[in-house]
C-alpha cells in the first residue's frame, strides 16, 4: 500500500470477489480479473474466493498460496451452492435484475438461502486471515451481504464495497423480493462505489422512500452512528500497457490486416462475453440493415465479433448463443460470396495478445450492450488506436461507459436504425473529426486509468477513518 499513501492507512489490502484471478496469469477474459490481478501483484494482501471448482464442500478445506507479496485464499463451494448462490441467486436473480432484465429473472427460496449461507461461510472462513488495520475491499453482487456477515462475526474493519454492474432504479429493484434486506445490508459497507453518477443515484433515491439513513451531503449518509460514502468510481483500464500491448506484433494478425488491406476491406469489431445485456444481435441486426441500405459497403467492410462463451449452464445464455447463431448464419447464407464472409463470429476465448492489435487494426469499435456497468472493452479500443490514423467508437447510451466517453458516436441499441446510420457515420468520418474525437477520448482513458480508479476508491476508505479530522466534501 506504500503507493497510496498515508491516506489508505497503514494496513494491507484484502480484496475479495466470487473468484480469484490467477495472479499469475491475467490472459483470461473477465472485467474484474484483468483489472485487480495487476494491483495486487504489486502490494501487500490477500486475495479472497472461491476456488471456482463446482464440485467442492462449502466450508471445506481452505488453500493459501503466495504470490509476490500477496496471497491468494481460494475456498471450496459444494455443487448445490454453486447451482443455488452462483448461478442461482447470483446470475439468475441479481444479473438480470440489475440489468433491467425482469423477463429473465429466475427467482427461488432456495437460490437467496444459498447465497446468504455462501457469504456467511465465506466470511466465517476469511475472518482468521484479517488483521486489525486491514481495509477490505469486497466486489461485486455476489457478495453484498458479505460486510454484514463479517461484522456479526466482529470484524471492526473499514470494508469498502464496489459494484461493477448496473444499480437499477428502484421501480426495477422493488422486483427482488429481498430487496430491503440486500439495501440494508448494503449499508454495512463504509464505502459504497458505483461505476456512474446514475448508479449511485439509484441508491440514494431508493434510500430517500425506503429507508432511515439521512442524507448529509452529496455522498454522505447517516446510517445510525455510522457514516456511509456512496460515491461513483468509474472503473478504467491500463491504458499504457493496452497501448503497448497493440505494438508487440502478432505475426497472424499484421498478416490478416495486411490481406484487409491489399482488398481495401476495413472492419467493425465487437469483443464481449456471450452474454444478453451486450446486445449482440441487436449488433447483427444493425449490420444487416447497413448492408442493405448501403450495398456499396458490399465486399469492402467485414463485422468480426469475438464473444467467449459463459455462465453456460443458465438456460438463458443457451438462448441468446442460439439465437446469435441463427442470425449470424442467416446474414452471412444471404450476403456471403465465395471470396467475402460478412460476419466473422468467435465463440471461444481470443488471446489477450491477440486481442489488442486487432483492436487496432479495426476502423470501428462496436460496443453497444442494452445495459452495462461500465463495459471495459470501449476505454480498450480508444487505448488500442493509432492517434494518427484512429478508428472511430460506437458506443450505446446504456453503457456506463457513455456517462464519460462523449466524444464517442453514441447509440440507442434498441434502435437498429440509428446504429446502422451511426455506423455509416464511423465508416465515412473524415481523418480530422477522427483525431479530434479520439484525441479527446484517448487523454480521458490515460488519465481515469485502473490505477486512478483504485486510488480513488481506496483513498474514499482511507478516508473515513480521519474523517474527524478532514473537511467533508460537498
Ligand atoms: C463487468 C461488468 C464492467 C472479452 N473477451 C475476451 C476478453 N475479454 C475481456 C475484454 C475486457 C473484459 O474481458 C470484459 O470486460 P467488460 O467491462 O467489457 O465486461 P464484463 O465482463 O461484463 O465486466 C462491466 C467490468 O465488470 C469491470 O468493472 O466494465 O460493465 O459487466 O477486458 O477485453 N479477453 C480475452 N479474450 C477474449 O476473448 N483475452
Amino acid at each position: 500500500l506504500e503507493e497510496i499513501g498515508d491516506d489508505a492507512g497503514s494496513g494491507r489490502l484484502v480484496v475479495v470477489s466470487n473468484r480469484v484471478a490467477n495472479l499469475r496469469n491475467t490472459g483470461q477474459a473477465g472485467g474484474l480479473a484483468v483489472g485487480l490481478a495487476e494491483t495486487l501483484k504489486e502490494r501487500e494482501g490477500i486475495w479472497f474466493g472461491w476456488n471456482g471448482a463446482p464440485d467442492g464442500v462449502t466450508g471445506g478445506e481452505v488453500q493459501v498460496e503466495r504470490v509476490g507479496p500477496a496471497e491468494q485464499v481460494t475456498v471450496p463451494l459444494s455443487p448445490e451452492d454453486v447451482a443455488n448462490y452462483y448461478l442461482g441467486y447470483a446470475n439468475s436473480v441479481l444479473w438480470p435484475l440489475f440489468h433491467y432484465r425482469l423477463d429473465l429473472v429466475d427467482y427461488r427460496p432456495a437460490f437467496y438461502e444459498s447465497y446468504q449461507r455462501v457469504n456467511q461461510t465465506f466470511a466465517r472462513q476469511l475472518s482468521p486471515f484479517l488483521k486489525d488495520d486491514d481495509l477490505i475491499w469486497v466486489h461485486d453482487y455476489h457478495l453484498i451481504p458479505l460486510a454484514r456477515c463479517l461484522r456479526k462475526a466482529g470484524c471492526r474493519q473499514r470494508i469498502g464495497f464496489f459494484l461493477h454492474i448496473p444499480f437499477p432504479s428502484p421501480d426495477i429493484l422493488f422486483a427482488a423480493p429481498n430487496h430491503a434486506e440486500l439495501v440494508e445490508a448494503l449499508l454495512d459497507y463504509d464505502v459504497i462505489g458505483f461505476q456512474t453518477q446514475a448508479d449511485a443515484g439509484n441508491l440514494k433515491a431508493y434510500l430517500a422512500e425506503n429507508s432511515a439513513a439521512v442524507q448529509l451531503d452529496d455522498i454522505h449518509f447517516r446510517v445510525g452512528d455510522r457514516t456511509v460514502t456512496i460515491d461513483r468510481f468509474p472503473i478504467g483500464i491500463d491504458a499504457k500497457g493496452f497501448a503497448a500491448m497493440t505494438r508487440e506484433a502478432d505475426d497472424e494478425v499484421l498478416i490478416d490486416l495486411m490481406r484487409r488491406q491489399v482488398l481495401g476491406r476495413r472492419q467493425i469489431i465487437g469483443v464481449d462475453r456471450l452474454d444478453y445485456s451486450k446486445g449482440l444481435p441487436e449488433r447483427l441486426k444493425a449490420f444487416d440493415r447497413l448492408m442493405a441500405q448501403h450495398p456499396e459497403l458490399e465486399k469492402s467492410v467485414t463485422y468480426l465479433q469475438v464473444a467467449p462463451p459463459t455462465r453456460e449452464e443458465v438456460d438463458a445464455y443457451g438462448d441468446i448463443r442460439a439465437e446469435l447463431e441463427a442470425l449470424v448464419g442467416s446474414i452471412n447464407g444471404r450476403l456471403a460470396d465465395f471470396n467475402w464472409t460478412p460476419i466473422r463470429y468467435i465463440h471461444r476465448s481470443v488471446d489477450r495478445a491477440k486481442l489488442a492489435p486487432l483492436l487496432r487494426g479495426s476502423q470501428v469499435g462496436f460496443v453497444t450492450p442494452l445495459r452495462d456497468g461500465m463495459n471495459l472493452v470501449a476505454k480498450e479500443y480508444v487505448a488500442a488506436q493509432d492517434p494518427e490514423d484512429p478508428g472511430v467508437l460506437v458506443l450505446s447510451r446504456f453503457a456506463g461507459a457513455a456517462e464519460e466517453m462523449r466524444e464517442a458516436l453514441i447509440v440507442n441499441p434498441y434502435d437498429i436504425d440509428d446504429m446502422a446510420h451511426k455506423l455509416y457515420q464511423a465508416l465515412t468520418m473524415p481523418l480530422d473529426e477522427r483525431r479530434s474525437r479520439h484525441e479527446a477520448l484517448l487523454d480521458h482513458v490515460m488519465r481515469h486509468d485502473s490505477r486512478a480508479w483504485l486510488e480513488a476508491f481506496l483513498a474514499a476508505l482511507g478516508d473515513e477513518a480521519t474523517s474527524a479530522r478532514r473537511p467533508q466534501q460537498a
